[in-house]
Parts: C-alpha cells; sequence; structure tokens
C-alpha cells in the first residue's frame, strides 16, 4: 500500500526537522531561520492533531532537541528540563489563557510571572552544599551535556552560594547568553582574523559553551539569567520544596538573595490582562537591552496552580512565550549590483526576493566588500538567512548551502549558481578601479567626473544636516545632474527659476520654491558649511570640532595634518582627508565659488564664561519631546559641554527623555546625577 498524500508530508516534516535539530542543537551550524523552523514544527503538530494516529514516538514534536555530543559526558536530568511552547497572536494568547483558565476551575485570578524571552542556551546548575557542583546543557531534555569546566568561568555565574540554612541539593535553571556588545566584538575579530562569524548572539553563545577547552569559553564575555528551580532536595534523592516559596517569582527572588543572577525586566502581574503592556514595554526597550530577546514568556505564578496544570510531552502547560515576530527570514539571492557612492566606493547590493521581516519588507541588503563575499561565500541565486533587528539596515548573515541542488546542470541556466564578479571599470562612468592598500573597497577613480559622484556630492551638500536646501530631493538632485544644469554643488546657486522649469513634470511653483529654498540656505554655519563638503570621514561632530578650532575656514584650508590633528577626535587619516582634499584644483574651485555664494557667522572664540558647562560630560537618553535629540545636543555643545553616546564613570549627567532603558539602570548603577528634559531646558536657560 503507498502512503498517502498526508503521510508523506509528515514523513518529509520528519526528515526536515531532525536535520534541522541535528545542524542547530549537535553541529552548532544553524541552516535555516527559527522562523521557518517553527512555522514546520507547527506545520507537524496541526497535521499530528488532525491525525492523531499518524503521531509517532519518534516524531520530533515530541522531542525538541539534539543528543549530546559523546565528547562530552553525559548529565541525566533529576527532572526533565522543558521547552516552551510559543504564541505569536493576541488570539493564541487569549486561547492559552482560556486553556489554563478551564483547567484550573476557578474564579480565582492568575498571576503570572513575566520574563523576557533570552535568545540563548538553557542550562541547569548544581549546588551541593552552596557549591557549584555541575552544571548541564538541556540537550533533549531528559540528557545533557556536562559543561561544569565551562560554565565555571562565566563571571556571573557564583561558584558558591550566599548565606546558609538552604538545602543540600539545589539546581538552578536559567538561560546562558552572550551580551550584544561582547557577541560585535567577537565577529569584530573573527573578521579581522578572517575566521567564520556567528550568525546571532544565541549561536555564539551555544558555540563557546562547546568548548572543549574552557580557556575558549573564559576568553569569551558570557552571561547568565536563572528562569526557575529544578531539583531541590535535603539529600540526593528525595525532592523537599518546602524551602521554596510557592510563588515562582518569588523562588527567583530567593535565587537572587543566594547570588544567583535574575534579570531585572522580570515583573510580577496580578491578571492576564497586564500581560499585553509587558509584551509592549520589552518591545519598546527592546534595543536598548544589553542582551537579545526574541519576545517574552509568561508563567503561571503560583507553584500550586503550575502543578494542577501540568505538562505535555515537551513543554508545561502553565507557561508559553509570546514571540516577537521574527528577525530572520530565508530568502533568494537573485542578483547582485554595483553602487557608486559619493566618495567613489562601489558596493555591492544584494537584490533579494522581496521577504517581510522585523516589520518591514526586504528586498536589498549591502554586502559591503569583496572581503565579506568571501567570507560568506555567497553566489547568485543561493538561498541566505536575511536579518533585520531594530533600526539596524537588513544583513546577510549565513549562506545556506545545504539548499544547494548538487546537480547545477540540472537546473535552468538562470536558476544556477554564478560568482559575483566586481566590475574593472565603474558602472556609471566607465572610468578604472582600483583598491587602495589596505582598504577592503573598491573605488571608481573618476572622481567629480564620474556622475554617481557627482549626484552624491550634491545630494549630501543639500541634506538636512548639511546646507538644509528645501525643495530639493535625491530624485531632483539627479534630474538636475541628468539634465546637465548642474556638475557641482556650487552650480546650484546659478540656478534660475527658468533653468529649473525646463525639468520634465516640474511645476511653476516647484521650480519657484526650489530657487527659494537654494535662498535661504545661503545663509548657514561654518560646521554646516565643513560638513556639507563631504570631505571622507568627516561628519558633524568633527566638523563642528574642527570649526570650534580654528574659527575661519582659510585656516582649515591651509592647516598641516600635525595641526589639524590637535583638533579633538581627528587622527591621522581624518587629517590628510581633510589636507587632500583641499589640495584638489578641482575642490579648491568649487569650494572658492561657494565661499561667494554663501555666507555665515563668523565664529568668536569663546571665554570661560561663555562656557559654564565646559569639560561635563552629558549622555542623552530616551525620547525628549520638547528639544529634540540634536537640538539638545547642539545646546550643551554651546555651552561647552561635551555629549557622549554611552554611560561610563566620567559621565557627569544622564538626561532621561521617555522610555529611557538600559542607559538610565547603569546610570543610577554608578550614582550619576540624573536629569529630566525639563531640568536639562532650566539648566541650559539658567545660562543662555
Ligand atoms: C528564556 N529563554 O528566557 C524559560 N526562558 O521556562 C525563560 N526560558 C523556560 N523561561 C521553562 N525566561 C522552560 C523554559
Amino acid at each position: 500500500m503507498t502512503d498517502s498524500p498526508i503521510e508523506n508530508r509528515i514523513k518529509q516534516l520528519h526528515q526536515l526537522l531532525q536535520d534541522y535539530n541535528h545542524q542547530y542543537y549537535v553541529l552548532d551550524e544553524p541552516s535555516v531561520p527559527d522562523a521557518e523552523y517553527d512555522g514546520l514544527m507547527k506545520e507537524l503538530i496541526q497535521l499530528e492533531t488532525s491525525y492523531p494516529k499518524l503521531k509517532t514516538i519518534d516524531s520530533p514534536s515530541q522531542k525538541v532537541g539534539g543528543k549530546a555530543l559523546a565528547s562530552f559526558s553525559q548529565v541525566t536530568h533529576k527532572i526533565p528540563m522543558l521547552s516552551l511552547d510559543n504564541v505569536f497572536s493576541d488570539e493564541e494568547w487569549l486561547a492559552f489563557v482560556k486553556r489554563i483558565t478551564d483547567k484550573l476551575l476557578n474564579n480565582k485570578s492568575i498571576m503570572f510571572c513575566a520574563e523576557p524571552k533570552l535568545d540563548g542556551l538553557a542550562v541547569s546548575l548544581r549546588y551541593d552544599n552552596g557549591i557549584l557542583v555541575q552544571a548541564a546543557t538541556r540537550g533533549d531534555g531528559a540528557v545533557g551535556e556536562n559543561i561544569t569546566e565551562n560554565v565555571r568561568t562565566i563571571k556571573s555565574i557564583p561558584l558558591k552560594l550566599i548565606g546558609d540554612g538552604f538545602p543540600k541539593v539545589i539546581e538552578v535553571r536559567g538561560e546562558v547568553f552572550m551580551p550584544k556588545a561582547s557577541f560585535d566584538m567577537l565577529n569584530q575579530q573573527a573578521i579581522k582574523k578572517g575566521d567564520k562569524t556567528f550568525a546571532n548572539p544565541r549561536n555564539a553563545a551555544a558555540g563557546s559553551l562547546r568548548q572543549l577547552d574552557s580557556k575558549v569559553t573564559a576568553s569569551r564575555n558570557l552571561a547568565f539569567y536563572a528562569y526557575g528551580v529544578g531539583f531541590v532536595g535535603d539529600d540526593e534523592i528525595t525532592l523537599n520544596e518546602q524551602w521554596l516559596s510557592d510563588s515562582h517569582y518569588k523562588r527567583l527572588e530567593q535565587l537572587k538573595s543566594l547570588g544567583i543572577p535574575m534579570c531585572p525586566e522580570v515583573k510580577l502581574l496580578d491578571n492576564s490582562t497586564l500581560v499585553n503592556d509587558f509584551y509592549l514595554h520589552i518591545l519598546s526597550v527592546r534595543d536598548e537591552l544589553s542582551y537579545e530577546i526574541d519576545g517574552t514568556v509568561f508563567k503561571v505564578d503560583s507553584i500550586g496552580q503550575q502543578k494542577k496544570l501540568g505538562f505535555v510531552a515537551r513543554a508545561p502547560r502553565w507557561a508559553t512565550a509570546y514571540k516577537f515576530p521574527a528577525q530572520e527570514e530565508t530568502t533568494k539571492l537573485l542578483d547582485v549590483e554595483f553602487q557608486v557612492g559619493r566618495t567613489g566606493a562601489i558596493t555591492p547590493v544584494a537584490r533579494l526576493e522581496p521577504k517581510f521581516v522585523g516589520g518591514v519588507t526586504v528586498s536589498n541588503a549591502t554586502l559591503h566588500n569583496q572581503d565579506e563575499i568571501d567570507r560568506l561565500g555567497i553566489k547568485i541565486n543561493d538561498f541566505v538567512t536575511i536579518r533585520r533587528a531594530g533600526d539596524v539596515i537588513p544583513q546577510i548573515v549565513n549562506v545556506q548551502t545545504a539548499k544547494r541542488v548538487k546537480e547545477q546542470s540540472t537546473l535552468p541556466v538562470d536558476e544556477q549558481l554564478r560568482d559575483i564578479i566586481f566590475p574593472k571599470h565603474c558602472p556609471v562612468c566607465q572610468s578604472s578601479v582600483i583598491r587602495a592598500e589596505g582598504e577592503a573597497v573598491l573605488r571608481c577613480t573618476g572622481g567629480l567626473f564620474c556622475g554617481a559622484q557627482r549626484k552624491e556630492a550634491i545630494k549630501h551638500f543639500s541634506s538636512r544636516k548639511a546646507l538644509d536646501i528645501d525643495g530639493l530631493g535625491d530624485k531632483l538632485v539627479e534630474q538636475l545632474v541628468d539634465e546637465q544644469l548642474i556638475k557641482t554643488p556650487a552650480d546650484l546657486f546659478k540656478l534660475t527659476e527658468l533653468d529649473v522649469s525646463t525639468i520634465e513634470r516640474m511645476g511653476h511653483k516647484s521650480a519657484q520654491n526650489l530657487i527659494n529654498g537654494i535662498k535661504i540656505a545661503k545663509t548657514t554655519t561654518l560646521p554646516k558649511f565643513i560638513y556639507a563638503l563631504g570631505i571622507r570621514e568627516v561628519g558633524e561632530t568633527t566638523a563642528a570640532n574642527l570649526a570650534n578650532y580654528f574659527f575661519v575656514l582659510d585656516t582649515i584650508k591651509t592647516a598641516t595634518v600635525e595641526e589639524l590633528q590637535k583638533v579633538p577626535d581627528v587622527g591621522v587619516i581624518v587629517a590628510k582627508n581633510i589636507v587632500q582634499f583641499f589640495q584638489q584644483t578641482h575642490n579648491k574651485e568649487v569650494v572658492s565659488e561657494l565661499e561667494a555664494a554663501i555666507s555665515w557667522p563668523i565664529i568668536e572664540e569663546k571665554s570661560e564664561e561663555q562656557q559654564p558647562l565646559k569639560d561635563k560630560v552629558f549622555v542623552l537618553t530616551g525620547t525628549l519631546n520638547q528639544m529634540g535629540r540634536s537640538e539638545a545636543k547642539a545646546a550643551l555643545q554651546a555651552l561647552g559641554a561635551k555629549v557622549s553616546g554611552s554611560v561610563s564613570a566620567k559621565t557627569h549627567y544622564l538626561v532621561a527623555g521617555e522610555k529611557a532603558g538600559s542607559k538610565l539602570t547603569k546610570a543610577q548603577d554608578l550614582g550619576i546625577n540624573i536629569l529630566n528634559e525639563n531640568d536639562m531646558i532650566a539648566l541650559i536657560g539658567k545660562y543662555e
């Protein structure tokens, strides 16, 4: 008898999920994003629910996780380590609440312990007489790997518990994770060394824990937060929970009092109506948290109620993860195009099959440079994992080589894998392309002869933080250059309404607006003018530092590399860029034309009294409603203050706007003065 299509699909899902599990849990090499895995698991569970006879004891739905690696000894968990079920929507959440309310058969409201869902690795820590004697991974839930030596190197995990009077055996369960900053550093180091990078902090944590040499683990900055308690007893065998509270939340606090880290965001909620607020709150502070999370977790707080609810095959009935929308997805690399930037850098841009990820549809991603392409080993028509976290631009994190078809010749030609080949000539002006020594990027040698560079230079010149020319958008710049009405930023000031009105679909009113916008932009400030020139690596802050140090443009034009390096934040590379810029004949001509058209107020050297906040370091965080970030920054700098991006012992004041997150917590920890927005405005007002 042949299998039905449903049986076939279930078999196929078994195979796929088993393979992906093996790659993920055993080999530490994820081949598909979590969202794809979750989708397949969901499909399998749905099919098994509809066709219970087809559910077998070896189904991956019964056993999430992989076998322990042979090279580590095995640890049998005294109480199985469960994983969590997921919900993704309000509907699914309400169904969860209904299930537990029905099962508890009482109308008493249910309290929930609300926790961020850390994206790390679940581990069990066993303390005998208060001493850490064993640490194990979850493994398949029943048996894990003995990683005691490695866990001992994690700084935040105590080797000895604080106090006394606790049971002989205490097993703590929680998540080992790698903070985002450590993850970024680890990957940067890997790129420098030409090593493979980790796709995300979770894999970095897993890879760091699964090291046979614990010195390697020690060199990685891992952290831990407890999320529960396992076996607790006065001897090896008998479970004795009397010492523990009947509240899950209070149990975590008990552990905390013994010195075990507890995530500071964990909250006790009086009832399920508060769940949505917690979810939205954590979602809003997600980017500011120092660690990666992929959702929230809600647990029935009463241990008595937890026991009544019990658990199903692999997860407790009394808890669920309410996950955030996926930040990683699979898509296909359709083609690679080469873009020429303002400084002539040629950037390969991946054209992708559009995919909804992290809240937006992504169809392009930068591939940075040849080194990045080599590192990824990516080819056109490959399946890739894309990631978009927070406001960060989409990234290609890895190539799913397992999805490559071995017999390429069986595929239609346009679906076969193709190498990405860099152009030898600029795709815009055909000038030759060079790779400067020590640089990863290729550059067009065409300079302002190159249409792309001209366009980008003018776009930058007129952008909001530069001359802020109202009515001149990117599209219009492209049209003006294409129609040969302008070649350089200086040409903007020669435009007439008549010139502009020759552009297709340009109405009289728009032409007037543009000319008016250009006229208004003729009055600016020296820092904005320097920034607008688009000198390589001279951003807003450097431009302001140059203006405040030299006061007049002529001195900057003739300054030497040595003199320039005396300016705060200007190193030898930036100094050389500035000197080179002002040496080029073409630039000299454009700058002098611009000087004839534009004016700015003279900067006078400030006396000590005019800089009452001199040497005071401020950090701004959260949403400022009245002033806005850059306005506040400029006002503080005008009074001599330094405005820094991160809180440290050197910070004098933290200005905390609405929804301030981890920076506020850190400042409080360090005992730094905290100002709200009104305090800051009052402070500025006092001196103005
Ligand atoms: C994570 N990953 O943050 C649990 N988890 O509880 C939290 N995981 C968990 N709880 C029971 N906060 C099983 C897993």
